[in-house]
C-alpha cells in the first residue's frame, strides 16, 4: 500500500538514486504529523457512521429530486447504497490518516470512480455536497484537535476536488 514512506522511497529508486535530503525532510515532517493524523483518524472512527448519514441527510436535502420515481434514491436499496458509498469515502480517508499519504483513496476510491459513475448514471455533485458538509462540519477542539483537524480536513478537500 502506497503511504508517505513508500512513495518517497520508490520514486528515489525509480530515478535510480538513494531518498536525498529533501525526500527524508518530507518523510520526517510526515512523521511529525502521525500523532494528529492518528487522533483524527480515531476520532472520525468513533463518530464515523454518524458523520455519513449527516453528510448523507445533507446532500439529499440539496439534491432531494434524487427521492424521485426513478432517480438515484428512490428505493431502499438504493438509499442504503447511496449512505455506503459515503461510509466508503470516510473509511479510506481514515486509512488514509492512518498510513500518512493519499494511497488508500487514490487506489480504491479516486481511480476508475468517475468510469464508475458515468456507467450508472449517478451525478457526482451529491457526493461532494456530502463531503463538503462533513467538511464544514467538523470543529476543533469540540471535535478533535486543531491539528488533527487539518490533517482530516486536507484528506476531505482531496477527495472533494477529485470528484468535483
Ligand atoms: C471503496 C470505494 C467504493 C466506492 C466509492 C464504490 C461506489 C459504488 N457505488 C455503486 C452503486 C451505487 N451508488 C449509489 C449512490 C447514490 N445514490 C444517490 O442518489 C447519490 C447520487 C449517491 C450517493 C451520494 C447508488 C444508487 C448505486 C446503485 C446504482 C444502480 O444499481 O444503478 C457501485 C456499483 C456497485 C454496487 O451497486 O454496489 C459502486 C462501485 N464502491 C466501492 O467499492
Amino acid at each position: 500500500m502506497k503511504s508517505v514512506v513508500t512513495t518517497v522511497i520508490s520514486a528515489a529508486v525509480a530515478a535510480g538514486r538513494f531518498p536525498s535530503t529533501s525526500d527524508l525532510e518530507s518523510v520526517q515532517g510526515s512523521i511529525q504529523r502521525a500523532a494528529a493524523r492518528l487522533e483524527a483518524a480515531e476520532k472520525l472512527g468513533a463518530n464515523l457512521d454518524k458523520v455519513a448519514q449527516e453528510a448523507y441527510d445533507a446532500a439529499m436535502k440539496k439534491y432531494s429530486y434524487l427521492n424521485n420515481e426513478g432517480e438515484a434514491n428512490s428505493t431502499d436499496t438504493y438509499k442504503a447504497k447511496c449512505l455506503r458509498d459515503i461510509k466508503h469515502y470516510m473509511r479510506l480517508i481514515q486509512y488514509c490518516l492512518v498510513v500518512g499519504g493519499t494511497g488508500p483513496l487514490d487506489e480504491w476510491g479516486i481511480a476508475g470512480g468517475r468510469e464508475v459513475y458515468r456507467a450508472l448514471n449517478l451525478p457526482t455533485a451529491p457526493y461532494v455536497e456530502a463531503l463538503s458538509f462533513a467538511r464544514n462540519r467538523g470543529c476543533a477542539p469540540r471535535d478533535m484537535s486543531a491539528q488533527a483537524l487539518t490533517e482530516y480536513n486536507a484528506l476531505l478537500d482531496y477527495t472533494i476536488n477529485s470528484l468535483s
